[in-house]
């Protein structure tokens, strides 16, 4: 399944929609804070498509959305989080104890705004870094193998 992954969009829904359109074959979107709520504006792009979203620092305590969600894509498990709560901005230790905790496969988070990808115990940690800037990932999840593109535009 081809997902599409993306962060801290921060209002510019022009660029969010641009990549809606240029990843339109995804069969899945996921928003990992910061703009979170910036997919509401993005219909009818993001009809028919899975969604998954978490709260990042800058979204507002109303929007009602989980600060992190941990489930299945064919095989796999996978941990999104907006990353602040782990202090991704001062390394992945506490994101990696946490993907350790619930047998991740894949963690994605975001915050840093740096588009990163790393790998440690057969865990991926990917941050597609940010809407704003141009940013975002292509996650293909087929079986419990598990592939990746960082993308920009
Ligand atoms: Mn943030």
């Amino acid at each position: 399944m081809k997902i599409l992954v993306v962060s801290d969009s921060h209002q510019q829904t022009t660029n969010l929609e641009h990549i809606l359109k240029k990843e339109a074959d995804a069969k899945a979107v996921i928003h990992l804070g910061d703009g979170a709520e910036d997919l509401d504006f993005c219909l009818p792009l993001t009809a028919h498509k899975m969604i998954w979203r978490v709260r990042g620092n800058c979204d507002p305590l109303a929007c009602g959305l989980k600060e992190e969600q941990i489930f299945d894509i064919d095989g796999a498990t996978v941990l999104i989080c907006h990353g602040h709560k782990y202090n991704v901005n001062y390394g992945l230790q506490s994101l990696y104890f946490a993907g350790l905790s619930h047998s991740a496969k894949v963690c994605l988070y975001g915050h840093t705004h740096v588009q990163k990808a790393d790998e440690a115990e057969g865990i991926l940690f990917l941050n597609p870094g940010a809407v704003k800037d141009h940013r975002y990932a292509l996650l293909f999840i087929e079986n419990g193998d598990i592939k990746f593109e960082l993308k920009q535009f």
